[in-house]
C-alpha cells in the first residue's frame, strides 16, 4: 500500500458528558457500537476509555473487559485501552485497564496542567507502567503533550523501557500543554529516532488542521469525540465515525491512503491478530 495512514478514534474519554454532546457513547453497549462504525469509516485503532454505569469516567477492569469483548464481536480493529484514565484516578487504578486483553496502551511520559487541574504523571509511575505494559507483551503509544515530555519519552526508549524504535503520540492543543502549531509539530517530529512511528491528536478546532499536517508529514491521525465534538464550525459530530470519514477524505486529499487493520497492525508490530 502507498504511503497508508494509521487513523486512531478515540471514542469517548473521561472528560466529556452529554451536556457537552449528546452523541457521547457511555455504556459497554454504546462504545462497541461507536467503535464499530468508526471502523466501518476507516479507523483501524479504537482508543478506549470507559464510563460505569452513572457515566462517571471509571479504570474498572471488569467493564474494560465488557468493552472489548463486544467490540470484537464485531470488528477486529486494534484496542488501545488508556492508563490515563481521568485526573482524579490514582495510579493504582491506572494500571487496571493493562488487565483486559487490549494489543495497545497509551503511556503518558510526563505531568502537565490540563488547565485548572493537574494530569500527574511522576517518574516512578511511568517507568512502572513502562515495565508492566513490556511484560505483558503490549505496545505503548507513548503519549507526548510538551517539549519536555518527548526527553522523557527518548530516554524509555533509550533504557529499553519502551522498545525500539517506538511509537509516539503528540496530544498537541491541550490548555496548559504544548499549543497546536506546525512549529511545535516540526520540532517534535525532527527530534524523534530513527525508525520512531508517529501520530497526532489535534484537541478541539485543532484536530484537524493538526491531521493535515500530519498526513503531509508522514505520520499518522488520532480523531474521535475524545479530542473534539465539532464536524465543523458550530455542528456537532453526530459521533466519532464522522470525524473519521472526515479524516478519510482529508487523507485521500494528501495522497494517503487509510491502513487497513491488517496493515496497520503490520506498521506497528504487532503480532496478535483475534478474530471477532
Ligand atoms: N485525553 C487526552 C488529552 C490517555 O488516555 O492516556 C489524552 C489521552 C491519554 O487520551
Ligand atoms: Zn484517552
Amino acid at each position: 500500500m502507498i504511503n497508508p495512514v494509521i487513523i486512531t478514534a478515540a471514542l469517548v474519554g473521561a472528560e466529556l458528558t452529554r451536556k457537552e454532546t449528546p452523541y457521547l457513547p457511555l455504556t459497554p453497549d454504546e462504545i462497541a457500537e461507536a467503535g464499530e462504525r468508526a471502523v466501518a469509516a476507516g479507523a483501524a485503532v479504537l482508543h478506549l476509555h470507559v464510563r460505569d454505569r452513572k457515566g462517571r469516567p471509571s479504570c474498572d477492569p471488569k467493564i474494560f473487559r465488557e468493552v472489548i469483548r463486544k467490540i470484537r464481536k464485531r470488528t477486529n480493529a486494534i484496542l488501545q485501552v488508556s492508563t490515563g484514565g481521568s485526573v482524579h484516578d490514582s495510579f493504582t487504578d491506572r494500571l487496571k485497564p493493562l488487565t483486559a486483553g487490549a494489543e495497545m496502551a497509551s503511556l503518558n511520559s510526563g505531568s502537565v496542567n490540563f488547565w485548572e487541574e493537574v494530569f500527574a504523571n511522576p517518574r516512578p509511575f511511568i517507568e512502572k507502567l513502562a515495565r508492566q505494559i513490556q511484560k505483558k507483551g503490549i505496545k505503548p503509544e507513548i503519549e507526548v503533550y510538551d517539549l519536555s515530555h518527548l526527553e522523557v519519552a527518548l530516554s524509555l526508549i533509550e533504557q529499553g523501557l519502551v522498545l525500539s524504535p517506538g511509537h509516539l503520540q503528540f496530544v498537541l492543543g491541550i490548555k496548559g500543554g504544548l499549543n497546536a502549531t506546525e512549529e511545535n509539530l516540526r520540532l517534535l517530529v525532527g527530534r524523534l529516532p530513527t525508525g520512531a512511528s508517529w501520530t497526532v491528536a489535534g484537541i478541539g478546532r485543532h484536530q484537524f488542521p493538526m491531521a493535515a499536517l500530519a498526513l503531509q508529514m508522514g505520520g499518522h491521525v488520532r480523531v474521535g469525540l475524545e479530542d473534539n465534538i465539532y464536524l465543523g464550525k458550530g455542528v456537532l459530530a453526530q459521533g466519532s465515525h464522522e470525524l473519521v470519514k472526515k479524516a478519510v477524505a482529508l487523507s485521500h486529499q494528501y495522497g494517503r491512503q487509510p491502513a487497513s487493520i491488517v496493515e496497520s497492525r503490520r506498521l506497528l508490530n504487532l503480532s496478535l491478530d483475534p478474530t471477532p
